[in-house]
């Protein structure tokens, strides 16, 4: 795959070895087209204006749901909810339908490898309405621990009766791991079909092909700027059904359908949750980055980033054995393009020092999984996330700054 030359942070920066896709995706220049053509062009405001300028932004933002809803197969645009990133959208959840649908004696119930994003918001939802929050282990080899070795997925005394929330990320941004979800979502509705569950596809949806109708959840929440797209845009799909019974999320300017002294009646789904002037620039930025995506092919993506992935940990392990402890699934079917470790006892923000020094840009630290830090008695990690603009030459640079790490620190 060569298409460093779309992106032109790499001719400001030659030597940059950018290994932090999974913080955020650099932005190719056919996005970046697309913001500077909405904000040199037709930078109306939505859904108000009566003018050519103003109903071409409407329509440019309003197809971008479309485009989201064909990129994710939602069986309707109107399931799409236009957000600022994954944290709302999964904010927008607990404050939502999280209210009406938990309480006292409940459980809510999500994995030890979540992110903070899908964490904070239901154990602090779980501690306001009384509700017990459930928290599923990994096993030793860093699947989520209800996988047993015949490849069932056991549930017992996890999911009940009395649970109403299951979330689950897709791709962990820190092991790597990807959840069997299809699977694992089939098994809770057995046991429970009254289950809300709930996806983070903020690791996913920039790497792998999503499928919401075959994946069997009710809502599923990404962002932008890990697949390309602006900052501060970010999708929550959820089943229309679902969407029609929640009260709205804020309240204001172009979520309603009128407003009296006596009362205010609100719009329908999706402009319900909606209120305010959206990030109009960012949602036709992002219909640019997933229309470049397309047409590299998400499976082409998910296959080169296998590919980086697989030749990382063999050359790392290859370099420095056992002073490297590899993060994640040693089934290298089971993981996406990111590869975290610890080295030794050096710190990993000294790692990352020493490789910036080396114009090599990783992520070090807990990464927002403080719970799964914990779990594996670590304090930090290194974090290598690879994207369509890494190639195999990056993965040697990486070792070769490895090597420089280990020469000055130990
Ligand atoms: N993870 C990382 O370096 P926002 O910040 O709202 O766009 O995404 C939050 C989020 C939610 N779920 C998962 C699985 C994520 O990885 C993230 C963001 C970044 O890993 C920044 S902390």
């Amino acid at each position: 795959m060569n298409v460093k030359k779309d992106f032109p942070i790499f001719n400001a920066h030659p030597e940059l070895v950018y290994l932090d896709s999974g913080a955020t995706s650099l932005k190719p220049q056919p996005v970046i087209d697309a913001i500077v053509a909405y904000y040199s062009t037709y930078s109306a405001n939505i859904h108000r204006g009566l003018y050519k300028i103003s109903e071409k932004a409407s329509a440019e933002y309003e197809d971008t749901r479309s485009v989201v809803a064909r990129f994710i197969n939602a069986p309707s645009p109107n399931e799409i909810i236009f957000t600022s990133g994954t944290t709302e959208s999964i904010n927008l959840l607990t404050s939502t339908i999280g209210g009406s649908s938990v309480g006292q004696g409940d459980e809510v119930v999500t994995t030890v490898m979540e992110h903070h994003a899908n964490f904070v918001p239901w154990q602090q939802l779980a501690f306001n309405t009384g509700a017990d929050f459930k928290v599923i282990d990994i096993n030793e080899n860093h699947e989520l621990g209800i996988m047993k070795e015949d490849g069932h997925i056991d549930l017992t005394n996890i999911i009940t009766k009395k649970t109403k929330i299951f979330t689950i990320t897709l791709v962990s941004n820190t092991l790597g791991t990807i959840n069997p979800v299809k699977e694992i979502i089939a098994a809770v509705k057995a046991i429970n079909p009254s289950v809300i569950t709930v996806v983070d596809a903020a690791q996913a949806a920039p790497h792998l092909s999503i499928d919401v109708q075959d994946l069997g959840c009710d809502f599923l929440a990404f962002s932008g700027h890990k697949m390309l797209g602006p900052t501060g845009v970010g999708v929550l799909w959820g089943r229309k059904q679902l969407l029609d019974s929640m009260p709205p999320y804020q309240l204001g300017g172009d979520m309603i359908n009128e407003v009296s002294l006596e009362k205010t009646t609100y719009a329908k789904t999706p402009h319900k949750f909606e209120a305010g002037t959206p990030h109009i620039a960012g949602v036709i930025g992002l219909k640019a980055a997933i229309t470049y995506l397309q047409q590299i092919g998400l499976d082409t993506i998910a296959k080169h980033e296998h590919a980086l992935a697989s030749y990382a940990i063999d050359q790392i392990n290859k370099e420095f054995g056992d002073e490297v402890a590899m993060l994640g699934p040693s089934d290298m079917g089971q993981r996406a393009g990111i590869v975290t470790f610890t080295f030794g006892t050096i710190h990993a923000h000294d790692i990352s020092q020493i490789l910036d020094d080396n114009n090599i840009a990783v992520r070090a630290g807990h990464h927002c999984t403080m719970p799964l830090h914990t779990r594996l008695d670590i304090t930090a990690s290194t974090r290598a996330s690879f994207y369509v603009y890494n190639t195999q030459e990056d993965v040697d640079k990486l070792v070769m700054g490895l090597k420089k790490v280990k020469q000055t620190l130990s």
